[in-house]
């Protein structure tokens, strides 16, 4: 998967000359135009093939698809799947008909139907795609891909290796096992059974050797929180969720300083690649000890680069929230008083279960009466959201069409960095704050999908 040098490209240009020397293209860019479909389909995992997988591509994991900051792009989607879907485009700052929410912002879409997903991406970074309708089913069954958003003026990295972060629940013999377990979905979530990484155990990933390697991952796991490290490794974390971190973050070489990386979240990593031949593994450290996801392999014409070669990303064009004048919203995350949903809709999946709720209310589920928003936000102004978890789970708590920056934790020391998908660590709280700048009803959940589909979830209106 790996790309071609751009800084072989631009070192082949005189300095200071080029399409890039303003800092943004000097010609209009072509509108971006994808064909995306949802679809049934089987794949080899373990060594007997699995059925009854769902994916954006046959017989393997989605596309991943590559979109350009500031230049329109349109994602005409067919679902022919055999039940409803939508897409949505996790954390990216979309007009709300965009968002790809069943009933909040779109009905969902049947067997055969078609929806153009059109939206200019703002910001650039590492996001991905999936369905939010039947949600926990459907991610389950691999629905779901990476999106990068190119930078309009693109940093030189000697390649680029998105990998996505998945467990399948399957058996010895390849087939799946019950997706979801009740008791499990009351307490940490169900866990997968085979960790994988773009669908394959334990893949070798090819990286020049030597060289600077930007390694998008996404942990598009229902349930797993990852801890991530690369023994003997040399690089920076670049980006978080998307977005370029703003204080230096060195990768981290040991368990007990692994990265945590919660359902939904993005780390971009500039790695140092290995020798030529030689290897370095990507590490998860998990309650029965640690895993090796996938192992990168040097290749190529041997590189000589260093973590000073490794590029700065340019900061993406967020609103600034003036603290000074913000209102502070309380959220408390807590169990369901409630137990059970009153009319759920089956279309898009509901066990009829609640155990999770926000300020007291367990979600009303994925249906034509998404109940009242949590709060009601004024256009422009700058809100301060103190989360609240008084649970004994981690949840990390994502927003839909806004990004929020890092404040405060009473519980550790965190970076001012913006995300749309907070890790609320067991009874911690924590102050984010926003610029409630994108008008519409914006879905507020917790991303173990288990959590949001019995209870974890709400709306913020912005109006
Ligand atoms: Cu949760």
């Amino acid at each position: 998967m790996t790309s071609l040098s751009r800084r072989s490209f631009l070192t082949a240009l005189p300095a200071g000359v080029g399409l890039w020397a303003l800092g943004r293209p000097l010609m209009a860019q072509a509108p971006v135009q994808i064909d995306l479909r949802a679809a049934e389909t089987s794949a080899q995992i373990l060594d007997r093939k699995t059925t009854g997988l769902f994916s954006y591509a046959a017989g393997g994991p989605a596309p991943v698809l590559r979109l350009k900051q500031g230049v329109p792009a349109k994602i005409a989607f067919q679902n022919d799947l055999d039940e409803p879907t939508t897409v949505h485009w996790h954390g990216l700052r979309v007009p709300n008909a965009m968002d790809g929410v069943a009933w909040v912002t779109q009905i969902p879409l049947g067997k055969g139907e078609r929806f153009d997903y059109t939206f200019t991406p703002q910001d650039a970074g590492t996001y991905w795609y999936h369905p939010h309708c039947n949600t926990f089913d459907q991610l389950q069954r691999g629905l779901n891909g990476i999106v990068i958003v190119e930078e309009a003026d693109p940093p030189a990295f000697d390649a680029d290796v998105p990998l996505v972060l998945r467990d399948f629940r399957l058996r010895d013999d390849g087939q799946f096992s019950a997706l979801s377990i009740p008791r499990n979905a009351a307490r940490g979530g169900t866990l997968g059974k085979v960790m994988t990484v773009n669908w394959a155990v334990a893949p070798d990933v090819a990286v020049p050797a030597g060289g600077v390697t930007r390694v998008r991952l996404a942990n598009t796991d229902v349930t797993r929180l990852h801890k991530l490290f690369i023994p003997g490794s040399r690089g920076k974390i670049v980006a978080l969720d998307g977005h370029p971190v703003e204080a230096d973050h060195p990768w981290p070489d040991r368990a007990e300083e692994g990265l945590w990386l919660a359902p939904g979240q993005r780390a971009d990593l500039a790695l140092i690649g290995p020798d030529l031949g030689q290897a370095l593994d990507l590490m998860t450290d998990t309650e029965g000890g640690t895993v090796a996801l996938a192992r990168f392999v040097g290749q190529g014409a041997a590189l000589t680069r260093g973590v000073a070669d490794i590029p700065v990303l340019p900061a993406n064009p967020l609103p600034r929230p003036n603290l000074d004048r913000a209102r502070v919203i309380d959220f408390v995350f807590g169990w369901s008083p409630q137990g059970k949903a009153k009319g759920a809709s089956a279309l898009c999946g509901d066990t009829g279960q609640r155990f999770w709720s926000i300020n007291r209310i367990a979600a009303a589920g994925d249906g034509p009466e998404p109940g009242a928003p949590l709060a009601v936000l004024r256009r422009g102004e700058t809100v301060i959201l103190r989360l609240r978890n008084e649970t004994q789970n981690h949840h990390p708590i994502h927003l839909h069409g806004m990004a929020f920056k890092l404040l405060t934790s009473d519980r550790r020391k965190i970076l001012p960095q913006w995300t749309d998908t907070a890790l609320l660590l067991e009874g911690e709280t924590m102050e984010v704050a926003l610029v409630a700048d994108n008008p519409g009803d914006w879905v507020f959940h917790c991303h173990v999908i288990e959590h949001q589909k019995t209870g974890l979830s709400g709306f913020l209106r912005v109006e």
